[in-house]
């Protein structure tokens, strides 16, 4: 199967509780291939564009506002299946639906606070990737 490429993002709380170390060794112990990795702070116009599918929701401020909080760290990940494997990782949004052994699960019990964004599909990745890397991020 060919290599996908999915982006993940340990979201502010994240990096605030240093579990930026414990996330990459889980991914790297899967196996995954880390190809690009990017630590930034989101502003409010970047966090915007980014969640842009839940503009006019009622917790969007409040996603805003924690999105902007601190500094993210970005991974590229390449790999067979990485868009699902990564997704699968990290756990549902719901709290109550998060299999324990996933990184929200075990990490957070919050809905908004939840340790780390993966990008959902194929178009998503490619338009995560793009707007944290830019277009023509090759290793
Ligand atoms: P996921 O990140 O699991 O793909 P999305 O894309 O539906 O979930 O939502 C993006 C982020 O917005 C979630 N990770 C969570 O932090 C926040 N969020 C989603 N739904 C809600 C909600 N009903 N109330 C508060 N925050 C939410």
């Amino acid at each position: 199967m060919t290599s996908e490429r999915t982006l993940l993002i340990i979201k502010p709380d994240g990096v605030r509780r240093s579990l930026v170390g414990l996330i990459i060794t889980r991914i790297e112990q899967m196996g995954l291939v880390i190809s690009n990795m990017r630590m930034f702070s989101m502003d409010d116009v970047f966090a915007r564009t980014f969640y842009a599918e839940h503009n006019g929701q009622d917790f969007f401020p409040a996603l805003l506002s924690f999105m902007t909080s601190g500094p993210v760290v970005a991974l590229q990940i390449e790999s067979p299946n990485a868009i699902a494997l990564v997704r699968t990782a990290i756990g549902a949004t719901r709290p109550e639906e998060r299999l324990p052994g996933t990184i929200r699960a075990d990490f957070s019990s919050q809905l908004t606070e939840n340790v780390a964004h993966a990008s959902a599909s194929q178009s998503d990745a490619e338009r995560e990737l793009a707007l944290v890397f830019g277009v023509a991020v090759r290793d």
